[in-house]
């Protein structure tokens, strides 16, 4: 179905003037998405043109270089509407990708995961769906290249009607997903697992620390969206407390807004944590814009009240210009990478993880050890003593709630 991602295309790219960092990140997207990249057009667009979003001039440059390069598709980095899509795609004679798609591309290309491939699915469709406003003739390309792999090429010569159609089939598909998902976190709230939930700006290094702290195998590569599927895993903190761990899909720049709404279910891994672990790539000198950037998100998609911690990752790597910053206060500065800073970080997240919780020390008897199981299974217990007529005490750290239910239940001895 989808042409092979090895077919690189050749790709021209039109970006913003000002923002170097962003630059960089558009021309990996688009590498990521298959393309290769065989040149570039910046602008400043103080006063977008509103036919053909840039002015003259910098058409006329772009239509030059297209006429010398050859390229199968120009990129654009620049919020267009889909009158200036078609437009610039009628004066350059060549088809035009925007930012939007180019990540629906590179997400449609790592999806796994039927989940993930539903997700992905819908996002492209309603992305798609909004752009449909003068017919498919914009659109049209022989085969589906890049922005356009997944439904776009099967589904071209289709009506409205049909994508429509379609949008709604994988809606119910995907909310069958999510009700799943849902039942998921309950049983896991209401067997009081506690849950952190990495989540950040792609390729920061989630996964890698994932790996380091669950001695999981996730797959980490230095490219954009490497990891869509969430994966959970149980980890031990320090204090013998067991947590579940999560990773997930990453944010970028600017993400499409059909991709944050077709992924609610799997970003509900973050915003339903009892701790979210903020990883930032502390090598780069954008690392403040991109905080806030996912700090954005993380607000948008409900997980501004959630307790949250920010990991400074990529230590080993951080350029002699950055390291004079201080700034990291309370937060963690580690390398998932080395090791360096892992187990300053689990000590860090055992205690937030305890701020707000109480410690109790109960005597169970030896009749109880079905309960005393069941609160090791829950990472209740601190520490046990053997009593010499049988039974034990246990030093318990939990929410007040939690203990306030244990104690209306079960017969426990206060020592
Ligand atoms: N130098 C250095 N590289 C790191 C460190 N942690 C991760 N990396 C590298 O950064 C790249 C991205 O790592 P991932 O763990 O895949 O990043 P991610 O945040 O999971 O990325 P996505 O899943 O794509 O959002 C890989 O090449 C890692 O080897 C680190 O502490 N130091
Ligand atoms: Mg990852």
């Amino acid at each position: 179905m989808r042409a092979s991602p090895s077919a690189r295309e050749r790709a021209i790219l039109l970006t913003p003037a000002a923002d170097r960092a962003r630059r960089k990140e558009f021309e990996s997207l688009a590498a990521s998405a298959g393309a290769e990249v065989v040149g570039a057009v910046t602008a400043a667009l103080r006063r977008p043109d509103p036919r053909t979003l840039i002015r003259s001039g910098k058409l006329e440059e772009l239509k030059q270089l297209c006429l010398l390069a050859c390229p199968a598709i120009v990129v654009v980095d620049f919020p267009l509407s889909p009158s200036q899509e078609r437009n610039l795609q009628t004066a350059l004679d060549c088809p035009i990708v925007n930012r939007a798609s180019l990540i629906l591309d590179i997400f449609a290309m790592r999806a796994r995961s039927s989940e993930g491939k539903l997700q992905v699915e819908l996002a492209q469709l309603r992305h798609l769906a909004t752009r449909l406003v003068g017919g498919w003739t914009h659109l049209e390309r022989q085969k589906g290249g890049i922005g356009l792999r997944g439904p776009g090429e099967t589904q071209l010569e289709t009506d409205r009607r049909l994508v429509a159609q379609r949008i709604r089939r994988l809606e119910a598909q995907l909310s069958r997903v999510m009700a799943r998902r849902r039942r998921e976190r309950t049983r896991r709230r209401r067997s009081g697992a506690i849950v952190v939930s990495l989540a950040g700006y792609t390729n920061v290094g989630k996964s890698t620390l994932f790996n380091r702290l669950a001695g999981a195998r996730v797959t980490a590569r230095d490219r954009p969206f490497d990891t869509l599927d969430p994966t959970i895993r149980r980890i031990s903190l320090p204090n013998g407390q067991v947590v579940l761990l999560s990773d997930t899909v990453g944010f970028i720049r600017d993400l499409p807004p059909e991709l944050v709404a077709a992924f609610h279910s799997t970003l509900e891994e973050i915003t339903s944590a009892d701790l979210i672990l903020h990883v930032i790539d502390a090598s780069l000198p954008d690392q403040m814009e991109r905080i806030d950037e996912v700090e954005r998100v993380l607000k948008e998609i409900g997980a501004s009240g959630r307790s949250m911690l920010r990991v400074f990752n990529k230590a080993d790597i951080i350029p002699d210009g950055l390291r004079a910053d201080d700034s990291v206060g309370s937060a963690a500065r580690v390398s998932a990478l080395t090791g360096a800073g892992v187990d300053e970080l689990l000590a860090r997240v055992a205690q937030r993880l305890s701020a707000g919780r109480l410690r109790r020390t109960i005597r169970l008897d030896a009749g109880q050890g079905r309960l005393r199981a069941l609160l090791y299974r829950r990472g209740r217990v601190l520490r046990e003593r053997l009593l010499p007529g049988g039974g034990w005490t246990l030093d318990l750290e939990m929410t007040r709630r939690a203990y306030e239910k244990l104690a209306s239940r079960e017969d426990i001895g206060t020592a």
